[in-house]
């Protein structure tokens, strides 16, 4: 599949680099990414999200966590959030990955707590009612960003390796089941249909992480992304982020117009469109 171009010539030893996430997805489902960002931004980002992390709001259920905290829509309360989001190694993976005007599925912080238990299995692009059984494409990538060491006893991501290759019914047993440890500022990327959990957290600290998930242009969001990021806010961000919140159309063709216009249109009064069209003077 093909997409958007880089922002910027890639150098020869960074065309290796990725050519060996790429080659990690493929064949085991995820790569890991140390320390891809520096502890500058990781405490911007974590100073940032600290008023929606008091420990006032825990998980609703087993999937969220009871001794978890989550924060949604993570663009409408940081901005910064936006440099993992479009951080340019991922965007290089993702132009492998997902079709051209991929978007922005999901982008949460994830923190979990001492005594937390292990999250059920699942994987992330399951296409919503379009039936489309495993082993298939994926149609999603996500992110897990450490924001903490991920530790083999804080509730570091547990993944299945190659398991994106297997069908519906087939279920992990333990021994295939690898815990991702990582220092703070590194990140997993993996397949939309590698089935991964949140681990248990049987340390006496916290484990922070982020995750922003993309997928194809066609699928719907997990998020609601024009709604969880609205034109106001949204109007402060890049070209990419907007595009890939939903403020975009799909090229070629015309899926996402709003009231028949672009929707930089709704952010930019002066936003010309592909196919600027004057209007035409009153009969
Ligand atoms: O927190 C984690 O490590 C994984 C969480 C996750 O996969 C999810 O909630 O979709």
């Amino acid at each position: 599949m093909q997409t958007d171009s880089s922002t910027r010539d890639r150098t020869a030893n960074e065309n290796t680099q990725l050519d060996q996430y790429l080659s990690q997805l493929a064949v085991d489902g995820y790569t890991v990414i140390e320390q891809l960002i520096p502890e500058q931004l990781v405490q911007r980002i974590r100073s940032e999200l600290d008023p929606y992390l008091q420990k006032k709001k825990m998980g609703r259920n087993n999937f969220e966590g009871e001794h978890s905290e989550r924060v949604y829509a993570l663009l409408a309360k940081s901005h910064a959030m936006a440099e993992i989001i479009e951080h340019e190694t991922i965007l290089a993976i993702l132009d492998r990955l997902l079709p051209n005007n991929y978007l922005l599925s999901a982008a949460l912080a994830i923190n979990v707590h001492p005594g937390e238990t292990p999250q059920p299995f699942h994987i992330d692009d399951g296409a919503g009612g379009l039936g489309l059984p495993r082993p298939r494409q994926a149609y999603g990538i996500s992110t897990i960003w450490a924001f903490d060491d991920f530790t083999a006893d804080n509730g570091a991501t547990e993944v299945v390796p190659g398991s994106h290759h297997w069908p519906d019914d087939r279920e992990p047993q333990e021994s295939e089941i690898v815990k991702v440890t990582m220092p703070a500022g590194s990140v997993v990327v993996f397949q939309g249909t590698l089935l991964h959990r949140g681990g248990a957290n049987n340390s006496q600290d916290i484990r922070l992480g982020i995750t922003p998930q993309y997928c194809a242009p066609g699928l719907r969001q997990i998020e609601n992304m024009v709604l969880a990021v609205p034109p106001e806010k949204a109007r402060y961000y890049s070209d990419k982020i907007q595009n890939m919140l939903g403020y975009n159309i799909i090229d070629p063709g015309f899926m996402g117009y709003v009231d028949g216009q672009h929707p930089k249109k709704v952010i930019n009064p002066d936003y010309q469109g592909r196919k600027y069209r004057a209007e035409l003077p009153a009969p």
